[in-house]
């Protein structure tokens, strides 16, 4: 209807907002707290996007640090044929791992945001993020390995990110836990069992809120990414009766990063900060 998509996300300010960047690739808005933006790059089939995945994340971390927010919060990548191999056989999210491992070395963002990357369709490569003047907390999950650390088996570089990052505005707490599957240590556990995989995702969000002294219930917004339509059904069901009943939940169709995984679910929890005022 009316050309609009099926949907949006909007993200509200109590403080006036401005633009900072605007240009075809790289557009930037933000108040003096946190900046927000998306990116994009060519991501051709079959290319080696590499060198434009770092040259990408060299263009955010140059931006960041220019206009004075220079701590990455949160970070959500969207890989077009993320699981399809490039012209030398490596899988697409595999190269997407060495581009942006090379930026983040060189670059001044030595510390890790918290993480979503999913397939999309097309050939860009499009980034959204949140970044701030404050720095963000690091938490990983005690029974995953952090993704930086995973062996050679899942890449020839790691991914590069943090399981949550946790920031205080002086208002609201943030916590944003990355998309979350069913990983333990780093091996892909229930492979083939959409039910047991969202359990596992489950445990792994709970755990990752248990650590920053939340319930799940104190979470409120909930992403869910669900590799095959048709499971969409039993798995929206599966979670529904999980999952806190007051929270903001969307459900889209993705690839997921691992071809085993079936399931990959990020949270965010916004709690206010009430200072009496
Ligand atoms: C995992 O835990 C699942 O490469 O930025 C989840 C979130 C995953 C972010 C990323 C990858 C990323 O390894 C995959």
């Amino acid at each position: 209807m009316n050309g609009l998509p099926s949907w949006m996300e909007s993200w509200y300010s109590a403080t006036p907002v401005q633009t900072v960047h605007c240009s075809a690739d790289l557009l930037a808005r933000g108040n003096q707290h946190v900046l927000w933006g998306c990116a994009s790059a060519p991501m051709a089939a079959n290319d080696n996007g590499q060198a434009n995945v770092k040259a990408l994340y060299q263009a955010l971390f140059g931006l960041l640090q220019q206009h004075g927010y220079p701590h990455l919060w949160r970070i959500w990548n969207f890989i077009p044929h993320i699981n399809q191999p490039d012209d030398h056989g490596l899988e697409t999210y595999r190269v997407f791992n060495l581009g942006r491992a090379e930026a983040l070395a060189q670059g001044m963002a030595r510390h890790m945001p918290a993480a979503t990357a999913v397939g999309c369709a097309g050939d860009a490569l499009q980034v959204y993020f949140l970044a701030g003047r404050a720095p963000s907390q690091h938490i990983e999950n005690p029974r995953q390995m952090p993704a930086w650390r995973y062996p050679p088996e899942h890449g020839p570089q790691p991914p590069s990110f943090a399981r949550a990052t946790q920031v205080a505005l002086p208002r609201q707490n943030l916590l944003f836990i990355s998309g979350t599957a069913s990983i333990i240590g780093h091996q892909t556990v229930y492979v083939g069992d959409w039910a047991g995989q969202c359990r596992t995702a489950l445990e792994n969000i709970r755990l990752m809120a248990q650590r920053t002294g939340r319930s799940l219930h104190a979470l409120d917004h909930f992403k869910v990414y669900v590799r095959h339509a048709h499971q969409l059904g039993g798995i929206q069901s599966l979670l529904q009766a999980a999952l806190p009943p007051t929270a903001k939940t969307a459900y889209f169709v993705a690839d997921i990063c691992r071809e085993e995984l079936l399931v990959e679910i990020e949270a965010m929890g916004a709690s206010s900060v009430f200072t009496g005022q």
